[in-house]
Order: C-alpha cells, then structure tokens, then sequence
C-alpha cells in the first residue's frame, strides 16, 4: 500500500458481530414429555418430530440446546419458558450460555 502523507486520512471500519447466546433446556423428572415438546414447538418454532428428538435427546442426555440467539432474545426465551411451565406447574427450566 502507498505510503500516507500527513494530511490523508485512514478510515478503519472495525465491524462488532453481536455476541450469540445457546438456550439450553434442562431435564428434570416431573415435566412431561408432552409438556416439553410443547414448549419446543410453540417457543422455539421446532417441528414436531425435531421437538420429539430434542426432548428426547435431553431426557437421556441432561440438556438440550434449543437454539441460538443475541442475548435479548436468548433471555425472552429463558422467561417464556419459566412463564409457561409456571402457569403449568412444571419445574421445566431453560438457560443460556455465550456462544
Ligand atoms: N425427564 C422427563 C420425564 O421423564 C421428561 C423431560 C424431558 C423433562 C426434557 C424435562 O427438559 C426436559 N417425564
């Protein structure tokens, strides 16, 4: 690159990428299964038999991961989740963690 004189200027266009956020479900032993596919399809927009296999996934594994998302959206999720399985009467609990 040419050598800048004083008078000329250099631009630097530093680009910040939101910082992503994993929602993860937790398993538990009093949530139905019903109840968890539930959430998985009308919170995180999964198919039906994605919800089946996510649920499933975090019953045998401890945890699911539900999705990615910036943090405003990652914490809505979170408190829908605690919104809904209150409401229900289920311990059912989702978490998030940076990307
Ligand atoms: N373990 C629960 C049961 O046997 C089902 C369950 C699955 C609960 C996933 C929570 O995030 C969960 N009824």
């Amino acid at each position: 690159m040419a050598t800048k004189t004083d008078l000329e200027q250099e631009t630097v266009v530093q680009i910040k990428y939101p910082k992503k956020y994993k929602v993860y479900l937790l398993n538990d032993d009093y949530t139905s299964m019903e109840f968890v596919v539930d959430v998985l399809i009308s919170i995180f927009h999964k198919s039906s038999s994605d919800a089946q296999q996510t649920m499933l996934d975090i019953h045998k594994k401890n945890r699911g991961l539900c999705g990615i998302y910036t943090h405003e959206i990652a914490e809505t999720k979170v408190i829908q989740v605690q919104r809904k399985a209150k409401e229900s009467g289920f311990p059912l609990k989702a978490v998030m963690e940076e990307e």
